[in-house]
């Protein structure tokens, strides 16, 4: 049997824009109100996949949400036309507004926690959405992720689709984005890091003083109760509180892992010593490759700008690892310096691929952000809607129905347009086609 790590990366929607809605994520702040490019957005977004397709990597897609999210504002009290909607609410309220045409669901990290079924008790791949309380505008992802994860993994045997936990700051689950698996193959049974920011019900514990810490320690354990994972494969760590207060608003922007790699800068975690020799005794006897990056080679506030550890370590059809870096760090001289030493130093990783994600990195989301991990076998893979698989073909496709349907520039005056919102469904309704996704949106139901 054959085992694959499949990454299932967000494609960028047509609102794709840059409102500064996240207190706590220094790029997003810092580029509010930039005007947007959503047609590069999603190409760049799509190159990243055919890269790593061409590459001999199993790659997936996920589809955008609907936006202008026009329910959400009538939930809200705004009512009439949708284009009554959309201005009323646009002049009234123009921040909840903003919030909820955010395409921020191109940042799959955070669409799910999956665990892979070799961890299971039941033996299949589980699926939680997040929930993502912390934003307003993230928190209206989940039911609509839950559509798309279920009509992707449609098959019961294989698959298990859990709700995303309660709306509620206590259980503040940000996904996979805080969530790293290790092992020594794919397909055998893993250690399942999850990182949180903060207690929900122990307010005696740190906390950071500055930035909102998203993710609980409670929402952690409830994905591993839903998942049936055995406390033997699962290590809980704390984020460190002050680089959270520096920036680092998910842990995938301070560590990441891939198999028996966890790559993680020294400051990352509390009790960075105490964890390390959990994972060690908890990984078992297998090789285990800890590379702690210090402060003194690459700063907090340079892995925050570059987002050397948003990267994707992926292993190569030739057993080999690269790392997927965002072109941000090969223009720091600390960090590209870093990575050229960090390939010639004897770990897996052997070489780095830099890529151009720029319209996402506006925001706060590197090459990591924009992907969801799910390891499966050959029966899994083939269980998978072949649609949301990334080929020539529906490479080809999903530029030419970008094309047809996006438009290259985007700022804030345009998003209250009503035109947008009939483009974006009228996008979406054919890319449901493209995809065999059936009815996922509010609007086709
Ligand atoms: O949740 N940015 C996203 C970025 C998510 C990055 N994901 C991971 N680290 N895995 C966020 O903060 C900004 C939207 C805006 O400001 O328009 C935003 O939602």
């Amino acid at each position: 049997m054959q085992h694959f790590e499949v990454n299932f990366d967000g494609l960028v929607g047509p609102t794709h824009n840059y409102a500064g809605l996240s207190y706590g994520n220094v790029a997003s702040l810092n580029n509010a109100n930039a005007s947007s490019n959503p047609k590069q957005a999603a190409k760049q977004g799509l190159q990243k996949m055919k890269a790593l397709a061409d590459l001999g990597m199993v790659q997936g897609v996920l589809a955008p949400q609907e936006r202008p999210d026009v329910y959400a504002l009538r939930r809200l009290g705004f009512t009439g036309s949708d284009a009554r909607v959309l201005k009323d609410a646009f002049e009234q309220a123009p921040h909840i507004f903003l919030a909820c045409c955010s395409a921020s669901s191109m940042w799959t990290a955070n669409a799910a926690t999956v665990s892979p079924s070799a961890d299971t008790q039941d033996g299949r791949v589980h699926f939680t959405p997040a929930n993502l309380t912390n934003k307003y505008h993230r928190s209206l992802e989940p039911t609509v992720t839950g559509n798309i994860l279920k009509a992707i993994f449609a098959n019961e045997k294989y698959f298990a689709h859990h709700l995303h936990l309660p709306d509620n700051e206590h259980f503040g689950d940000e996904g996979a984005a805080n969530h790293t698996r290790l092992c020594s193959e794919y397909g055998h049974a893993g250690l399942e890091l999850f990182v949180y920011g903060r207690h929900a019900f122990d307010s005696s514990k740190p906390a950071p003083k500055k930035f909102p810490a998203r993710h609980t320690f409670e929402a952690c354990q409830a994905v591993t109760r839903l998942h049936g994972l055995s406390e033997e494969s699962v290590v809980y760590i704390q984020q460190n509180p002050d680089v959270i207060d520096q920036g680092v608003f998910h842990n995938d922007v301070i560590a990441v892992g891939n198999q028996n790699v966890l790559f993680f800068h020294e400051q990352a975690f509390t009790n960075t010593q105490q964890t390390l020799d959990e994972i060690k005794r908890k990984f078992g006897d297998s090789p285990l490759h800890l590379i702690q990056v210090n402060t003194a080679d690459v700063s907090v506030a340079d892995a925050v700008k570059t987002y050397l550890f948003n990267t994707q370590i992926i292993t190569l059809p030739s057993g080999d690892m690269a790392i997927v870096a965002p072109t941000e760090c090969q223009e720091n001289d600390a960090v590209a310096s870093y990575l050229n030493r960090l390939v010639s130093q004897g770990t897996p990783i052997k070489e780095v691929k830099y890529f151009d994600v720029k319209q996402s990195m506006q925001n706060g989301g590197g090459p990591a952000c924009l992907r969801l991990r799910v390891a499966m076998n050959d029966q899994e893979l083939d269980a998978v809607n072949q649609s949301a698989l990334i080929n020539d073909a529906q490479f080809e496709r999903l530029n030419r129905w970008v094309d047809k349907h996006y438009r290259d520039t985007l700022s804030v005056q345009d998003l209250c347009d009503p035109q947008l919102l009939i483009e974006s469904r009228t996008a979406l309704d054919e890319l449901t086609q493209i995809m065999k996704l059936g009815s996922v949106y509010p609007f086709q139901q």
